[in-house]
C-alpha cells in the first residue's frame, strides 16, 4: 500500500468544524462560552483560507491553556465609562469572549454618540483580526481595530526587536456587495507564516527578517531562532507598528509586547496584551451615503486596473468553501480529532 501524501486533503462542513474545534476547547479547559468564540473565529479563518491562524493555531491554543498562562474560564467584566466609551477586563482571558460580552452596549453607543470605543484589557488575542471588525460592517457600521501581539519585531532603525506583529483591521459597509475588510499585520509578515515557511522548508523573500546576529535572512527557522522580523514599509509601517502599542496597550492598560514574562509557563504562545475597537455609525456622515460612496470609491479603482480587493481572496475561499466544505489536510483532521 502506498503512504498518504502529507498535502491529501479532506473537506469539511463549516457547522462540523465548529463543532469539532469546541468539543477541542472544552476537553482542553475552556467554558462553553469561550469555545464557542474561539471555535467560531478559528473555524472562520480556516473556511476563509485565513491558514496562518486556522486550524494550525490549535495546538499553540491547547499548550497555552495546559501551561495555566490563559484562564480558559475567565467571566470579562464590561465597564461603562461615557457615551462613547467602554471598558473590559478580560480578566486573563481571550480577547473574543470580551469583545462578545460588549458588543451589544458597543454597538448601542455608536449608534446614539456617532462613535464608540471598546478598550480590552488583561487579553490574550491569538487570532485572525477581521472576524473582529467584519460583523459591525455587515451591520452597516465602520469599525477599526488594533492588537499588540509578542516582541518579536525590530523598530525602523533599531536593533533589537520591542514591536510585535502588531495587526490593523478596518472593515467598511459597500453598496450591494460584501464589506471592504482588509487586516495585516505591521511586520513585513506574521509570526504565523514564518512558522508555517519554516515547516515547508520554504524560504522567504528578502526583507522579511534578521538571524540572531541581527543580520538579514531569508531562513524562516533562523527568525524563530533568535531572530526578529522587520517592520513592513520600513519607517512607515513602523510608526503604525508603534501606533498599535499605543492604543492597544497603553490607551487599554493592556501590557506592551514586552511587558509580560511567559518563561514560567512553557507551551504558552498566546500574548497578553490589549485591543482597541472603534466604531463609528456612518449614517450620521455628511450626507448618509457612505455606503454608496464606497462602492464609488471600488468602481473608480476597479476603472484604473485594480484586479483584486482586499478581503477579496477570502470571500472567493468562503464561497469555495461553502460549496465544497472547508479544506484542511487528512493529517490536521486526524491531529484534531484526537484532540477532541
Ligand atoms: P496578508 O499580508 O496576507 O494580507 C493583508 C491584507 O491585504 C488582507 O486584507 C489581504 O486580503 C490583502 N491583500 C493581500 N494581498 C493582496 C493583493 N495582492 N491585493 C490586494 N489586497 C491584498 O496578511 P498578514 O500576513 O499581514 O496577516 C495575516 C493575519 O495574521 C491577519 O488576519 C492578522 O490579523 C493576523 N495577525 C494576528 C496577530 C495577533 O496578534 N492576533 C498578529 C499578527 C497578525 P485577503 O484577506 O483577501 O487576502
Ligand atoms: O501571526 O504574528 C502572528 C501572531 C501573533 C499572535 C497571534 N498571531
Amino acid at each position: 500500500m502506498s503512504a498518504r501524501p502529507d498535502t491529501a486533503v479532506a473537506h469539511i462542513a463549516f457547522a462540523e468544524l465548529q463543532a469539532l474545534l469546541q468539543r477541542i476547547f472544552i476537553r482542553h479547559g475552556t467554558s462553553e462560552a469561550v469555545a464557542c468564540a474561539l471555535a467560531f473565529n478559528c473555524a472562520s479563518a480556516q473556511r476563509d483560507g485565513a491558514h496562518s491562524h486556522g486550524v494550525f493555531r490549535i495546538p499553540g491554543y491547547v499548550s497555552t491553556l495546559a501551561s495555566g498562562w490563559v484562564d480558559g474560564k475567565a467571566v470579562p467584566e464590561v465597564t461603562d465609562i461615557a457615551s462613547g466609551y467602554l471598558r473590559v477586563d478580560a480578566k486573563g482571558g481571550f480577547a473574543q469572549p470580551a469583545l462578545a460580552a460588549a458588543r451589544e452596549l458597543l454597538v448601542e453607543k455608536a449608534r446614539s454618540a456617532g462613535i464608540a470605543v471598546l478598550a480590552i484589557h488583561n487579553s490574550h488575542h491569538f487570532a485572525a483580526l477581521w472576524p473582529d471588525v467584519e460583523p459591525f460592517a455587515d451591520e452597516g457600521l465602520v469599525a477599526l481595530s488594533v492588537v499588540n501581539s509578542m516582541t518579536c519585531v525590530v523598530p525602523h532603525g533599531a536593533r533589537q526587536p520591542l514591536f510585535g506583529t502588531n495587526p490593523i483591521a478596518f472593515a467598511a459597509p459597500c453598496a450591494g456587495t460584501d464589506p471592504i475588510v482588509f487586516d495585516m499585520a505591521t511586520s513585513a509578515m506574521a509570526h504565523g507564516d514564518v512558522q508555517i515557511a519554516a515547516r515547508k522548508g520554504e524560504q522567504l523573500p528578502d526583507g522579511i527578517g534578521v538571524d540572531s546576529q541581527g543580520e538579514p535572512t531569508r531562513d524562516p527557522q533562523k527568525i524563530l531562532d533568535g531572530g526578529a522580523l522587520l517592520p513592513f514599509g520600513g519607517h512607515k509601517g513602523s510608526a503604525l507598528s508603534m501606533m498599535v502599542e499605543l492604543l492597544a496597550a497603553a490607551l487599554t492598560g493592556g501590557n506592551f509586547s514586552w511587558e509580560f514574562d511567559w518563561s514560567q509557563h512553557p507551551g504558552a504562545k498566546t500574548p497578553w496584551t490589549g485591543q482597541l475597537i472603534i466604531v463609528i455609525d456612518p449614517s450620521k456622515a455628511e450626507g448618509g451615503r457612505f455606503a454608496e460612496r464606497s462602492y464609488e470609491l471600488v468602481r473608480q479603482m476597479q476603472s484604473v486596473g485594480l484586479q483584486r480587493m482586499p478581503g477579496e481572496r477570502r470571500y472567493r475561499e468562503r464561497e469555495l468553501s461553502a460549496r465544497q466544505g472547508v479544506t484542511l489536510t487528512v493529517q490536521e483532521l486526524e491531529q484534531l480529532q484526537s484532540m477532541a
